[in-house]
């Protein structure tokens, strides 16, 4: 089956292809789409049936879109769906001129700022997949994965809050993990296995 990752996320896409084997995933810009979509909805769903919706329609191939994001109990659930934007949308100006490093740095950075003396670090990964077919069509599937929020960064694999996302079921963080491990029990991993099971 050929489809389009509606994602212009890198290491998802990477993520997507290793897990979906034998299907032929196009990245957005293979299928000619160089599009930005705004992600304007409060839910996971909402903002990667958005993705979807406008990839499907802008290539007229099926379009796979995951929202995802880090919910983390002792705040509320934050930054949930602005967990790219986190430190951009909510750190003071100083913060982020003291920052060094990318989007990812500056949002762990923050994130510790936030649970600086915060006993309670558990918190989960979220993701909501969308796969929405030219004719309109679309199935959707969620998974998470449970753990904790270290007070230091270990290892330097994967992405985003990788490196401080102490897993319960791999006792090592996402960073520390290869790329199979991770794979094999993280949010992304789950929700594509339940999404190739209705398909
Ligand atoms: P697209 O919208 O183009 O797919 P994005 O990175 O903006 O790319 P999201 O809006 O879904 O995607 O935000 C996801 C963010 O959540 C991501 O940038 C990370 O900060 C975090 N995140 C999601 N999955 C993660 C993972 O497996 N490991 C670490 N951080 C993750």
């Amino acid at each position: 089956m050929k489809l389009v990752a509606a994602t212009g996320n890198a290491h998802k896409l990477k993520e997507m292809r290793e897990i979906l084997r034998g299907f032929d995933i196009l990245s957005a810009a293979e299928a000619g789409f160089f599009g930005e979509v705004e992600e304007t909805e409060t839910t996971f769903f909402g903002n990667a049936r958005l993705k979807a919706r406008a990839v499907a329609r802008a290539t007229g191939l099926p379009a796979l879109a995951d929202d995802s994001g880090l919910e983390v109990d002792a705040l509320g659930g934050a930054p949930g769906v602005y967990s790219a934007r986190f430190a951009e949308m909510f750190a003071p100006v100083g913060f982020l001129a003291a920052c060094e490093g990318g989007h990812d740095a500056r949002n762990r950075a923050f994130l510790l700022d936030r649970l600086k003396g915060e006993k309670n670090r558990a918190a989960h990964f979220s993701c909501a997949l969308v796969l929405v077919f030219p004719d309109g069509r679309e199935i959707c599937a969620e998974g998470r994965t449970f753990g904790r929020i270290l007070e230091e960064e270990h290892g330097e694999h994967g992405f985003g809050y990788d490196p401080l996302f102490l897993s319960d079921d791999l006792n090592k963080t996402f960073g520390e993990a290869a790329e199979e491990e991770k794979n094999a029990v993280s949010h992304r991993g789950r929700a594509l296995a339940a999404l190739k099971e209705k398909l």
